[in-house]
């Protein structure tokens, strides 16, 4: 009998919905091609629009439907006359935290006969896994404001890190460099500055890297990360790091890639007691909504990790393949050299898939 997977389909805002309408037709063309599976699409209406119209980004009852489903599959978030930090926490962090997705994977490496945008750098020494601490650290969402308005206004933002939390992501990427040919991790942070969280961070990447001795692992501080990403692209593999600084520098690699429009995330509960989404790194590029240019690229990718991470690996490759044998002949959008529209993009991908 087929597995049987049900997906929460959440386009969200802007180029969400039709980057998710592509990754969901080349979803169902996988399906049909293997033939040994079955997806069970909803879709999940929330987004700035279901804000508008009720006050609220998801109903109280929302993270309950969410656990109902195997995984989610998310476009992004975020509209000009909505604040980014009402949006952002609204929606997207409001679901990361309470699931559990502590861990954010984005990988990261040239497809095929894409150039790096680093003259340097060959596209073979681009092929790296980021691993986002996603539950705590600078997204804490804990600080506050006084004396609004005034001269003399006080506004914090903590950064909280917890020993548990720095352990179990900084595990769970000593586990994915161990899983990988190079074994090699590079722990980043910022330990000269900020002397609490970060020198913690750094003491259980040393009490943590014990439990896997094969696994080779160095530090870098985050400035002096962005150097060698752009310099030394071959000397890295799998990367660590706390939420706001992967954040910023998944963003890089992707544009060392060719362009943030291909690159995927995955928010992974490792324990699986929550359902993991997988979502395009991009956002909601509001400025080319509507016009049917938008790369789907990053969400397509995004859900091959989903079906990887189902156990449908063979899936996965398919769609890999397929966004492989786009690139290899231009078929691609704009801002990876070719000029189709997100439409004839996903026609070509469905066709690469049929064979
Ligand atoms: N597709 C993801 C999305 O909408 N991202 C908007 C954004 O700003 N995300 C920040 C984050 O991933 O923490």
């Amino acid at each position: 009998m087929a597995n049987v997977y049900k997906i929460g389909c959440m386009p969200g805002d802007g180029i969400g919905a039709e980057v998710i309408e592509s990754a969901v037709a080349v979803l169902r063309a996988c399906e049909t091609k293997c033939g040994d599976f079955k997806l069970e699409f909803t879709d999940l209406p929330y987004g700035t629009a279901y804000y508008k119209q009720t006050g609220a980004y998801l109903p109280p009852d929302g993270l309950d439907t969410i656990r109902k489903f195997d995984a989610i599959l998310f476009g992004a978030v975020g509209m000009p006359d909505v604040p980014d930090s009402v949006s952002l926490w609204g929606l997207l962090l409001a679901m990361r935290g309470p699931l559990q997705q502590y861990a954010n994977l984005r990988p990261v490496k040239c497809l095929k006969s894409i150039v790096p945008a680093v003259r340097t750098a060959k596209p073979e020494d681009i092929d790296w896994v980021l691993v986002r601490e996603n539950s705590e650290g600078e997204y804490a969402g804990q600080g506050g404001r006084s004396h609004r308005g005034f001269d003399w206004e006080v506004a914090t933002e903590l950064a909280i890190f917890t020993r548990h939390g720095a352990r179990r992501i900084l595990r769970y990427a000593f586990e994915i460099a161990q899983a990988r040919p190079r074994k090699l991790l590079t722990v980043v942070s910022k330990s000269n500055a900020q002397r609490y969280g970060m020198v913690m961070w750094d003491e259980v990447a040393l009490e943590v890297s014990k439990e896997f001795p094969d696994v080779k692992w160095d530090k870098m501080l985050v400035d002096a990360m962005t150097v060698r990403m752009v310099h030394k692209p071959e000397t890295l593999d799998t990367i660590v790091g706390s939420n706001l600084h992967m954040d910023i520098l998944s963003d890089l690699a992707a544009a060392l890639a060719a362009s943030i429009g291909i690159a995927p995330s995955a928010n992974i509960d490792p324990t699986r007691q929550s359902p993991s989404m997988f979502e395009p790194v991009h956002g909601s590029a509001f400025d080319i909504m509507g016009k049917g240019i938008a790369n789907p690229f990053g969400a397509v990718w995004s859900a091959a990790m989903m079906l990887d991470f189902l156990g449908e690996a063979k899936a996965g490759k398919m769609i890999m393949d397929a966004m492989d044998s786009c690139c290899e002949i231009g078929q691609t959008t704009g801002d990876l050299g070719g000029s189709l529209n997100t439409a004839q993009v996903t026609e070509a991908l469905i066709k690469a898939i049929n064979g």
